[in-house]
This record gives structure tokens, sequence and C-alpha cells, in this order.
């Protein structure tokens, strides 16, 4: 009997491959991270995105995203995460603290945890009409704190110069008066004598004291980043260094560049070096590198509630920040990592505690923060994106009378659990001057988390914006 046309034994195997291509093809993979400051918002910011895909079919509001306005996400569920020598990402805490009858804010969390999501979705165009499977994107989430990042630089630097810039910073009159119990405590050390590691340590943990008032007192700016948050490093004499001043190795006649051999000078040094190449290069290495999505979180209104030094100091902090995402041919990551990074999203968070016609004015106070680094980046090919949002919604917008006029308020819940209705006040569009400061002082609510109805979809504000930008394309 003759072999019809599509039995044809080569025609069989064809038709075998291009089903294996395809399958491969809409296999998609992405590798999102989140990052930001300490207290940005990122657990909130995780956890909502998380609930949000998953709650996409059911009771979340995502009208500007397109997969679900096109009715294509058939489902997402969590999947077991890729790295086993991460923490995960406690999306299971974050809502239980959220959906209780006295809702809790998530906890603060310090280091790097990881989610993993599979997404369900039907193809939109092109080959996909002739195909029977569902696509699927594996969405790999990473949170991982924006401290890290202010220790690029550092690879840049040899101890001699990294100390020198500390003297810049030491030398603003706020931080210079939290740092007396540390230039107290180096005063003493002789930097010749041979290398003394119970006095390195001491002197090491009174400066980390000296960081954390800092941040404390609403500096973000704080380096080395694991100092802050040491992580599994906590105790480790990798981090038992801190810097000296140039008046120090005047009098006593040191050379950082030929340091007495075993000295504490010579020790600090080694230290120093180790911490970039055991510390800081293998996040770049086996983490970020990785990355093909970010979104960095940047929570402008808290920093205008602490007063000029903090915002200055963050708009410092940004602008080291943004050096990661920098991939001109001279910067050091692009030299040692190659890093992918093709979408950036810089959100300012807790949109909520704004009334709606401040919104504008809070994305235009985040691109003037950003507004050099950010060029130079699209300039080196990745898409970037400012926007303002509200992970877990807090408020609700309302509208007041004053003297006959009618004026946009906020309704919700202060820290101690009350119902306040209030006006925020003005969002200024750029950094007001320091004159502005002496007269006048922000003073942004904090809120409760909202009281959730039975179907435990977060409200937000503009979420669904944010996925669109970082996922609609492999959605397609
Ligand atoms: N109203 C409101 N508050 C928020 C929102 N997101 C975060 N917050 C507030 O900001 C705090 C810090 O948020 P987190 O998500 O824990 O921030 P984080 O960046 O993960 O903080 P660390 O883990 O400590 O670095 C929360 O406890 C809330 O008080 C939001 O969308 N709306
Ligand atoms: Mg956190």
């Amino acid at each position: 009997m003759q072999t019809s046309f599509f039995q044809h034994p080569n025609i069989q195997s064809t038709k075998q491959k291009l089903k294996l291509t395809t399958a491969r093809l809409v296999n998609h993979h992405v590798n999102l991270a989140v990052t930001g400051l300490s207290g940005s918002g990122k657990t909130a910011f995780i956890t909502s995105l998380v609930n949000q895909l998953i709650e996409a079919n059911e009771a979340a509001q995502l009208p500007f995203f397109s997969v679900v306005r096109e009715s294509r996400l058939v489902g997402v569920k969590r999947d077991v995460q890729p790295n086993l020598t991460f923490s995960r990402f406690a999306y299971e805490d974050a809502m239980a603290n959220l959906t209780q009858s006295s809702p809790e804010w998530p906890s603060s969390t310090k280091g790097i945890s990881q989610v993993r999501l599979q997404i369900k979705y039907k193809k939109s165009r092109g080959l996909s009409k002739y195909l029977t499977e569902d696509a699927t994107l594996t969405l790999d989430i990473t949170d991982y704190p924006g401290e890290w990042l202010l220790d690029l630089p550092l690879l840049d630097m040899d101890y001699a110069q990294w100390s020198t810039h500390c003297q810049g910073e030491l030398s603003d009159p706020i931080r210079h008066d939290l740092a007396k119990p540390f230039f107290d405590a180096v005063e003493h050390l002789d930097l010749n004598a041979v290398g003394d590691e119970l006095a390195l340590q001491k002197i090491a943990e009174v400066y980390s004291q000296y960081l954390v008032d800092c941040q404390s007192r609403g500096y973000q700016l704080l380096q080395p980043g694991r100092f802050i948050l040491p992580g599994e490093l906590t105790g480790a004499p990798v981090l038992h260094f801190f810097p000296i001043t140039d008046k120090q190795l005047e009098q006593q006649g040191v050379d950082l560049s030929k340091p007495v051999q075993n000295s504490n000078a010579e020790l600090l040094s080694k230290r120093f070096k180790h911490y970039k190449t055991q510390v800081v290069q293998p996040f770049y290495k086996e983490h970020f590198k990785r990355f093909d999505r970010q979104v960095v979180l940047v929570d402008c209104l808290s920093a205008l509630n602490r007063g000029f030094h903090s915002y200055q100091d963050l708009q410092k902090a940004l602008d080291w920040l943004m050096g990661s995402f920098k991939y001109g041919s001279s910067n050091v990551l692009q030299r040692l990592f190659k890093p992918k990074i093709d979408k950036l999203v810089f959100a300012a968070s807790k949109a909520d505690h704004i009334t709606p016609d401040q919104q504008t004015n809070l994305v235009k106070l985040l691109e003037s923060m950003l507004h050099s680094a950010r060029k130079q980046i699209q300039f080196e090919g990745v898409v970037t994106e400012s926007t303002a949002v509200s992970a877990i919604r807090a408020s609700k917008s309302a509208l007041g009378q004053l003297n006959g006029e009618s004026i946009p308020l906020l309704q919700g819940r202060n820290e101690q659990g009350s119902a306040i209705t209030l006006f925020p006040g003005e969002v200024p569009q750029s950094c007001p001057d320091p004159e502005f400061w002496k007269q006048q002082q922000f003073e942004f609510p904090k809120l409760s988390p909202p009281l959730l109805n039975s179907e435990h979809a977060l409200p937000h504000i503009r979420m669904d914006q944010v996925l669109d930008f970082l996922l609609a394309d492999k959605l397609t």
C-alpha cells in the first residue's frame, strides 16, 4: 500500500522536531529582581505582585495588565524555587499578617530571598494558532537589599582610596557627631603594631554601630553595605575593618601602599580586599548577572518627612546605586560580570500616602532624583520607566470642603488602627531649597494596612501597569 504524504517517516520526524522547538519557544523564563534601600517597600511589593498574579482571574483589579484584559491568563501557581541556598520569600507569612483581624505589615527582612511562579497563558498570535498547548512563563522573583548595590564602587577602590572617601562622608556635621565614639576608639590604634584581631573587631563594632545610628537618623548612604545587613556574615572577621584618617596615617608615618608586614594597617587593608573579592564580587557574579529585569523602589515620601539631610543623602545613595545599571564599557560591572538587565522600573513606593492629584508630582520628584544617571542608562540600551505605586493600598481618596472649595482627602487608619481623614499635603516636583526646610516640614502619614474582605486580593495603585511593563512582552 502506498504511504500517504503525511505519513512519510521523514515528514513525521520533521513535525516532531517542530513541536519540540515550539514547546521550547513558548516556555520562557524571566528573572525579576526587586530592590530598594531598607524599608523602601520590597517585601510589600513582592507580596502584592505574587498576590495580584495568583488572584488575577479572581478578585484582583488589573485593568492595565494586557494578558488579563485579553482574558489570556490561564492560571498562576507557586513552584519550587530554583536556588535552594536562598531563603524562601515568605509570601504565606506576609499574607497571614495582612489577613488577620488586626492586619499587620509584613515583617522586615534582612537578606536575599526568592519565589518562583509558573504563569500559564494563551498565546495571542503568530505560531500560537497552530498549538493546542498553553504556554508557560517561569518567573523567578528575587528580593535583595539595595544597600548591597552601594558596595559596587568599592570594587574600583583600594583601601586608601576608600578611607579617603569615608572621610568625606564623616565630615558631614551630623555624621561627624554620631561618629564620636568611633573617632575615640580608632584614635589609639597603633597602625604599625603587630595586627591585633580583637582590637580591630572591637573598633569595627563601634564603626558598625555608627552606621546603624546614621540609619536611624535617616541616612541611607551607608558603607560597607554588609555592615548594616550582615546576614550570614554576622561576626565574621571579613567585616572587621573600618576607614582610617589621613591625619592618623601622617602622624604614624604609615604608607598604605607599603604597610609594615603583619601590622594592623596591613591587616585592615587585606580585609578590605577580602571583603571586595569574597563578599561584593560573588553577589554580582552569582546573582546580579542573572537578573533580566529589575524594580528599584524608592521611598521619597519618608525621606521628605525626615528632612533636608535625609533627602540629600537618599539622592546621593541613589546615584551610587544607579552605578549598577550603567553598562558603559568603562564600568567595572561590564568589565567583570556582563549583566543583562534590559528593563528597569524606578518606582516611588507608598503612593497611597498622598492624594491622587499629587501622584504626578511624586513621579516628577523621583525623576528629578534620578535625572542624570537615568539618561545614561537609557543611552546604554536599558528601557526604563518611572512611576509611583502602592503595593498594598491602605487609603481611599475622598473629597472634603475647605472655605467653600472642594479639596482632595485621604481616608485610612493611623498606626494605632483608628480611622482618620486627612489632607497629607503637596508633594514638591523637585527638592525644595534649604530655606524652605527651615520654615516647613513634610508630614506624610503612616498608615495601618487595609482591612481586607474575604477575597484576599490586595488593593493597590498601578501594580497592573508595572506588571504590564515587566512581563507583557513575555506573555504574547
Ligand atoms: N501605606 C503603605 N505602606 C507601605 C506600602 N509598602 C510598604 N509600606 C510601609 O513600609 C514598611 C516597609 O515595607 P517593607 O515591604 O517591609 O519594606 P522592605 O524594603 O522590605 O524593608 P526591609 O525588609 O526592612 O528592608 C511597611 O512596614 C509599611 O509600613 C504601601 O504600599 N502602602
Ligand atoms: Mg523586606
